[in-house]
């Protein structure tokens, strides 16, 4: 098995950029404009049907299958020994969780995610040092999760990663206070927190531990405040989450959006120089029939055409087509998740 997908990663080098496996670290990787060494396909067979939910407050673990269809997936819930958690990826590889678990600042390992219960109470199998503070998003790359520590100055925190030992990788200060992180090929995103800001880190992947300066930094025009993002290198689309006023104000269970830009890496070239990503480059979702209120986290799945939120003030998973245009909309479905603090997908 371990040899057919290296062999998959070798055949796929100048497309595949984001295969996770240490051997491709060295594969042909440049600048993040040139897009075709950026897509990312999956291996298919490695694909799955489910959508994962972090809780902040309930202890839970949701898994959501949307392989019937996006607006009826079948549900399951299962326990951890620790209450208030955020990131959270799923690792093919191994069906294995790496979640960020805020309770004990440490990142854990769940294992045989797949075949677990409705009901079941997940034990760790492994839990790596306690070296965030705060711990929020996180991204899986090569045997490695970054974990975003939302300290001032900011930290992102990597570590070395199977279901049975987390070690610590590196250390990085970025300067800024970071809520999410996204690693595409050698490169890494992160969005600024309490600002409308995305950074850009080129070749992050190479980064030693210490300070880590940016390359470049964008504001996206009419976001308020934003925290989850999450980017398909295939069709080259960034989407953003904002979550408006954070709490306090009565509007703020309502005044959350989602930020859709296509032909993303020519638009952030651009804005590289100008500093701003305007309106008309962007798609939103916006408005009372969206449900959309502190909208944490996101996913995106080309091959579903859909987005995956966690949308944390009205405490639900909201999953939206992706839309052509700006509008209004609906989400195809939406399902109580107390707490929801985090989204991944395994396809
Ligand atoms: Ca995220
Ligand atoms: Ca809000």
């Amino acid at each position: 098995m371990k040899t057919i997908q290296l062999f998959a990663c070798g055949v796929l080098a100048f497309t595949l950029t984001n295969c996770q496996t240490e051997s491709v670290d060295s594969s042909m990787i440049d600048g993040y404009n040139s897009k075709a060494s950026k897509s990312y396909e999956m291996d298919e067979a490695m694909k799955g049907h489910s959508v994962y939910v972090s809780s902040n407050t309930s202890g839970m673990l949701s898994i959501f299958n949307v392989q019937e269809a996006l607006e009826m997936p079948s549900m399951k819930v299962l326990s951890l020994p620790y209450m208030d958690a955020d990131g959270v990826e799923y690792d093919a590889n191994r069906d294995a969780i790496y979640q960020v678990n805020r309770s004990d600042k440490a990142l854990v390992a769940l294992s045989n995610i797949s075949e677990a219960m409705n009901g079941d109470v997940l034990i760790p199998t492994a839990m790596g040092p306690s070296t965030f503070e705060n711990g929020r998003g996180s991204d899986l790359y090569n045997n490695k999760v970054v974990v975003v520590d939302d300290v001032t100055p900011g930290k992102l925190v990597s570590y070395h990663v199977n279901e049975e030992v987390i070690s610590d990788f590196r250390q990085y200060h970025v300067g800024f206070e970071v809520w999410d992180v996204h690693v595409n090929g050698k490169d890494l995103w992160a969005i600024e927190d309490v600002s409308s800001n995305l950074v850009y880190f080129e070749n992050f992947h190479n980064a030693k531990s210490g300070d880590l300066m940016y390359t470049a930094k964008v504001a996206i025009e009419g976001l308020v405040r934003t925290h989850g993002l999450d980017y398909d290198a295939g069709t080259d689309t960034m989407v953003l989450t904002d979550i408006g006023s954070a709490s306090g104000m009565p509007t703020s269970a309502s005044d959350g959006a989602l930020i859709i830009i296509h032909d993303f890496s020519a638009k952030f070239m651009t804005a590289a120089e100008s500093g701003m990503i305007g309106l008309d480059d962007q798609i939103r979702i916006e408005g009372d029939l969206t449900e959309l209120g502190n909208p944490v986290d996101v996913a995106i799945s080309t091959d579903k055409h859909a987005i995956f939120v966690a949308e944390r003030a009205q405490q639900k998973l909201l999953i939206f087509d992706m839309p052509m245009s700006s509008g209004n909309y609906a989400p195809v479905y939406s399902s109580s998740v107390p707490g929801a603090s985090s989204v991944t997908i395994d396809f």
